[in-house]
């Protein structure tokens, strides 16, 4: 099935090149040590975001872990506020107090950029949520890694999702490791997609090296998610070719393993595929990596010539401004609780999904 708003192949496939570029670039960066503290990459992994983006609108929310900056670029914040952020700039998208795994970019529906691992599925589902109580018709996607199926919080995320039949569409991005840990040792589970069966959740495998299966398949789910509202589940089967961050050499996994994976790289793969189809040339594909290269250096410029947050914002944006000091609700909300019993949805709603689940 072909999205509604199916966008153009070639201009994804010069997103993908962006953020290859982009890390190739931070990697380089952080190895002149222009950028500091933890960063991980996602080479090899790019179809997994772009496919998903592609089928989705731009008032979607988007919410991720730590490996995120493909995450950001795919939703449109700039290559330069990327790398600015990298480098700890103010004008970094999270004006440099976030760094490589806390890309925030709200205006574009990027939420993060999370850390701890799994920590932000809970949120994903808050955002889900909210969708439903003010009955919009957006989704939200939740990417994650392997590793993060094992946690507490993933499990009661999911359930709530279930439960409360939240939009939402949990894309697990499996490459196989957490951290150094093969899936095989951390995971009791014949495949990941089997987690979501257990909450009811209808969950499908994608092939996350091959930018169409996993836009088309997104796609299906979005639009049947729109229809009526429901929590969906999409493992995609992709791998990293880089170590798990900047300071791991990947001694856990053979050259052999990584040199097939490679074989199957997911820009190749598309690149091909339009290729034949006589909808790309070889001179066009080249403008297009000339073009990515020259916007990621020109963004190195922009993050070098900007400026260091000052030193007195350093305890700002850690609550929101005007926020409510622990404990002491705000005069101005007196809000019910929320629930989808008190939801728009009403309490019809949960009445239909308590029965379903019973
Ligand atoms: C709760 C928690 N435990 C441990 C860590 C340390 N840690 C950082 S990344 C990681 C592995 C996560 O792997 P996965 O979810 O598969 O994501 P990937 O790195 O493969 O993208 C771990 C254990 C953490 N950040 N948070
Ligand atoms: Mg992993």
């Amino acid at each position: 099935m072909q999205p509604v708003e199916q966008r153009d192949e070639v201009e994804m496939l010069s997103l993908m090149l962006l953020i290859r570029r982009f890390e190739e670039r931070a990697s380089q960066q952080y190895q002149a040590q222009k950028i500091g503290g933890f960063c991980h990459l996602y080479i090899g992994q790019e179809a997994v975001v772009t496919g998903a983006v592609a089928a989705v609108r731009d008032d979607d929310y988007i919410i991720t872990a730590y490996r995120d900056h493909a995450h950001a670029l795919a939703r449109g914040t700039s290559a330069d506020a990327c790398m600015a952020e990298l480098f700890g700039k103010e004008t970094g998208c999270s004006r440099g107090l976030g760094g490589s795994m806390h890309f925030f970019d709200k205006q574009h529906h990027m939420y993060g950029g999370h850390a701890i691992v799994a920590a932000h599925v809970p949120l994903a589902v808050g955002l889900a949520f909210a969708i439903k109580y003010r009955s919009e018709d957006r989704v939200t996607l939740c990417f994650f890694g392997d590793g993060a199926i094992n946690q507490g919080s993933f499990h009661e995320a999911l359930n709530l999702a279930a439960l409360y039949e939240l939009p939402i569409v949990f894309i697990c991005e499996n490459n196989l490791f957490a951290m150094g840990t093969s899936v095989k040792r951390s995971t009791s589970l014949k495949q990941i997609v089997d987690r979501a069966e257990g909450y009811d959740i209808p969950g499908e495998i994608v092939d996350g090296m091959n930018f169409r299966e996993v836009r088309d398949k997104v796609a299906e789910v979005v639009d049947s998610i729109r229809k009526e509202p429901h929590p969906a589940f999409l493992e995609a089967r992709t791998y990293r070719y880089r170590g798990h961050s900047m300071s791991d050499p990947a001694s856990y996994r053979t050259k052999d393993e990584l040199e097939k994976y490679r074989l199957d790289d997911p820009i190749t793969r598309l690149r091909a595929q339009l290729t034949r189809e006589g909808k790309l040339t070889n001179e066009q594909f080249d403008r297009l990596d000339k073009q990515a290269k020259e916007t990621v250096l020109a963004a190195v410029k922009f993050a070098e010539q900007s400026p260091q947050p000052p030193l007195d914002k350093l305890y700002d944006y850690t609550y929101a401004d005007g926020a409510v000091e622990a404990g002491v609700p705000a005069a101005s909300e007196s809000r019910t609780a929320v629930s989808p019993a008190n939801s728009k949805e009403s309490a019809a709603g949960t009445a239909a999904a308590t029965e379903k689940k019973a």
